[in-house]
C-alpha cells in the first residue's frame, strides 16, 4: 500500500507523515518506508530543480520506489509537494496494480503556509530570490481525487494521522484496532449475514 501526501511547502505533510510512520512502527507488522520530499530531493533527486519537467521526474521516481515497496507488501508513505494532477494520476496508475493507493491532500492554504514560513522560503520567493516557488510563482493543482482531505487549521498532526488511519481501516487496507482486517466487500457481506439481535448486549 502507498499513502501519498500532496500539499504546499510548509503545509504539514512531513510532520503528519512522521506521526503516521511512528504509528505504523508501533503497531508492527508490514515494513514501512517514508519517502519525504526534502530527503528524496537530497538523496535521490539532488540534480533536479523545480521546473515542471524536473518535478515530474522527481515524482515519477518516488512513484517507482513506492510501487516496488507496494509490490513487496510493504507500506510506502510519500510526502512531496507533487503539484501536478496528471503526474499524481500517473503514479496512482503505477501503484494500483500492486496494492492500495491513498491520496491524502494536506489542504493548508497558501496564506497559512506563508504566514508560518518555517523555512523562510516564502519570504525568499516573494523577494524573487527563489524562482518557480509553488503557490507563489508556480502552480499547485489541488486534487479533486483525494481519498482523504486534511484541514490542518482544524486538526493537530496527531489527529490528522488518526483520520488517515481511520480511513485505511474503513477501506480495509489495514486491520481495525480489534484486529479484524476484513476487506470492505467481505466486511459488508459479513454485516448482511450477521443475525440481527435485539435487546441483549454483544
Ligand atoms: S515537488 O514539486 O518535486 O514535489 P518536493 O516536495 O520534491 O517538490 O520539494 C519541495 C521542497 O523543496 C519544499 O518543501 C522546499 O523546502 C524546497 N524548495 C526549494 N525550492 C522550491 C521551489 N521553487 N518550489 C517548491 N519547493 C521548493
Amino acid at each position: 500500500m502507498t499513502i501519498f501526501f500532496t500539499g504546499l511547502s510548509g503545509s504539514g505533510k512531513s510532520t503528519i507523515a512522521n506521526v503516521l510512520l511512528t504509528k505504523f512502527l508501533e503497531t508492527g507488522g508490514r515494513p514501512v518506508t517514508l519517502l519525504d520530499g526534502d530527503l528524496v530531493r537530497k538523496h535521490l533527486s539532488s540534480e533536479l530543480g523545480f521546473s515542471k519537467e524536473h518535478r515530474d521526474i522527481n515524482i515519477r521516481r518516488i512513484g517507482y520506489v513506492a510501487s516496488e515497496i507496494t509490490k513487496d507488501g510493504g507500506i510506502a508513505i510519500c510526502a512531496p509537494i507533487a503539484p501536478y494532477d496528471a503526474t499524481r494520476k500517473h503514479v496512482r496508475q503505477m501503484i494500483e496494480p500492486y496494492g492500495g493507493f491513498v491520496l491524502v491532500h494536506i489542504a493548508t492554504s497558501v496564506e497559512v503556509c506563508e504566514q508560518r514560513d518555517r523555512k523562510g522560503l516564502y519570504a525568499k520567493a516573494r523577494a524573487g530570490i527563489l524562482k518557480e516557488f509553488t503557490g507563489i510563482s508556480d502552480p499547485y493543482e489541488a486534487p479533486a481525487d483525494a481519498d482523504v482531505v486534511i484541514n490542518t487549521g482544524e486538526l493537530s498532526a496527531e489527529e490528522a494521522a488518526q483520520e488517515i488511519i481511520l480511513h485505511l481501516e474503513r477501506e480495509g487496507f489495514i486491520g481495525t484496532a480489534r484486529g479484524v482486517g476484513l476487506r470492505p466487500v467481505a466486511s459488508e457481506t459479513m454485516q448482511r449475514l450477521k443475525p440481527v439481535r435485539h435487546g441483549s448486549a454483544d
